[in-house]
This record gives C-alpha cells, structure tokens and sequence, in this order.
C-alpha cells in the first residue's frame, strides 16, 4: 500500500474547511427562487456535483416542463411539498422529509411544482454521471420520510440520505459514489464523520450555526457552503452555540472526465451535447415520449 495511502488512512487531522460561500437568492424556473452554491459562476463544478440549490418556491412558480440528460437529481424536502409528474406517466409528491432521487440518465423529461399553499421548501442537488451511464435507463428511488434510514447518539441526530452514517445505511444506489447525510447537532453535541479518501466533499449548513475542520476557527450560519479539503479521516464539527445546528454533509467520488453543459444537458463534449439538442428537438434516443405529452400542471396553470 502507498504510504501516503496508509498515512492519511490513520490520520488522525479531520479535513479542512478550504473555501466558503454564501449562496444569495436567485431567479430560475419559472418565477422561482434557489440559493445556488455550486452551479454558480464562482463554483462552476465541483467534481461530481453540478449544481447544489436550496430552493423555496410558492405557487404558482415553479419548474414547469423541462428535460434533463446525462446526471442525476436528489430532490430533499425540507418544508412542504412538491408535485412532479414526467412523460413516462410517473408522477407523486415529494413531501417534507421524503426523498427523490432521480437518475435522468439518456432522457427525462418533467415537471415540479409546489404544492398549491404556502412555501415549499428543499434542496435540490445534480450529480454528474460517468460516460459510461450518461445514456442509461431512467430510473427513480424514491424514500418516504418515515423509510429514510436515522440514527441518534449523544446529541447528534442523522438522516442517512446516502452512504452511511453511525453504523445506519441507506437503501439508496449512487451509481455515482456519493454520500448524502443530514445532521442535527443539539447545543454543546460534537460530531466526527469519516469520509472516504480521496472523495470530493462539502457541508451546507440549513439551520443554526456551526463551528467546522477545526475547533478554534468563527462559526458558520445558515445558507453558507464550506468546501473540505482533501486531506484527513473525515468531518469533524461542533455545534458551541444555544439552537440546534442543521447541515448537510455531502461526499462524492470524483469522475474526473471532461463536462460541457448545455442547461440540463450535461455530457462530455460538445458534439454530445449537438446530438442531444438534436434528440430532444426531434424526439429520439430518449425523448420520444415527449412528442404529445404535456403535464397536467403545466396545462391547469397555462404555460
Ligand atoms: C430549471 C433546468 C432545470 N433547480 N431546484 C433549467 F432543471 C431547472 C429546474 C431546477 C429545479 C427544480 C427543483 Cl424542484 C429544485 C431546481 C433547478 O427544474 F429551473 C431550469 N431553468
Ligand atoms: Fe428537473
């Protein structure tokens, strides 16, 4: 074994917090708004993630009929719900706790609407697929809320969206590995998550404020997004303050392949993306079943 391998394996350091963003409102859909962090300008991608977006959105905005290619879509309510309907005659809604976790692969495409009171809130994240899957079958997991994996010990509670946490596993399958976790740290409650080498990761924080990588540093509040280097076991956070602390802790395995995005489309070069247009546009390898369909949403709201 590499000695860097086995030297970073028995570190002891937790990784890092190497940049730190705040993510502002921002128009998108139609008449919604998300607090974009990665997708943005600034964070164009981060190695699986495409886009991470904290959304809240009443009706009648919304994301009404639109396709997507190439990657994933985990949708995580937070606060009420959202209806979504596709082109195959799927449909549901997504309500507070429950989980979507959508492989787009060759061709979905659909709608996501709010529910028709108050605001509806979540978290929506892209996860880029490798070459080899960009073309695969769609396919949904789909996890009720009272279904999604959780453990709890002294003051840290989990929802184990992906991966594992506290000895907890998810059911769900990451076609591209990724660890999704969602933490709740009460008041003086500490936190020590190992992550695996040489995966990519990040921490959002949604409610509270929490101290991350190292005791000593300022703490962090609500809608920021703290990149973790590279190096040590793991996450290592606190919450020093008198609310409850809740985040996110995102990992994934990098691809490390070339990504040209087109909107919804992301492939690996641009002649991919040409053909996908062209797909899309003439209703092939994929998108066949968008030639008469229409949502239901989108014809009651008439857009
Ligand atoms: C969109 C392509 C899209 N962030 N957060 C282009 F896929 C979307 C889109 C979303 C979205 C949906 C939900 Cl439920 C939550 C999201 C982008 O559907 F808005 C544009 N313009
Ligand atoms: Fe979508």
């Amino acid at each position: 074994m590499p000695e860097t391998q086995l030297y970073s394996v028995s570190s002891k350091e937790s990784r890092p917090v190497v940049k730190k963003f705040l993510a502002r409102p921002q128009p998108e859909g139609f008449g919604a708004t998300v607090r974009r962090s990665i997708g943005r300008f600034e964070l164009k991608y981060f190695d699986p993630f495409l886009v991470l977006d904290e959304f809240s959105v009443s009706a009648p905005a919304g994301f009404p009929d639109h396709p997507h290619r190439g990657f994933e879509t985990v949708t995580y309510m937070l606060q009420g719900a959202v209806t979504h309907e596709d082109f195959e005659g799927h449909k549901g809604r997504i309500e507070t706790g429950d989980l979507q976790w959508m492989t787009a692969g060759r061709g979905i495409v659909h709608s996501e609407m709010p529910a028709p009171s108050g605001t509806q809130k979540g978290l929506q994240l892209w996860i880029n697929l490798s070459s080899k899957y960009k073309m695969i079958e769609p396919r949904y997991q789909e996890i009720r809320s009272k279904d999604v994996a959780e453990a709890a010990k002294d003051g840290v509670n989990v929802r184990v969206i992906a991966g594992e946490a506290l000895g907890i596993r998810s059911p769900v399958y990451t076609r591209t590995p990724t660890m999704y976790l969602d933490f709740t740290l009460k008041p003086g409650a500490q936190v020590r998550q190992p992550i695996p080498l040489s995966w990519n990761s990040f921490v959002y924080i949604l409610e509270g404020e929490g101290i991350f990588g190292n005791s000593q540093s300022s703490p962090t509040t609500v809608h920021h997004l703290l990149l973790l280097g590279s190096s040590g076991y793991g996450l290592e956070a606190w919450n020093k303050s008198s609310k409850s602390l809740r985040f996110i802790l995102v990992g994934g395995e990098p691809l490390g392949e070339p990504v040209v995005q087109f909107g919804p489309f992301v492939m690996n070069s641009q002649e991919e993306i040409d053909r996908t247009i062209e797909d899309f546009e003439n209703y092939t390898n994929g998108f066949e079943k968008a030639r008469h369909w229409k949502s239901e949403s989108s014809v009651f709201w008439g857009y």
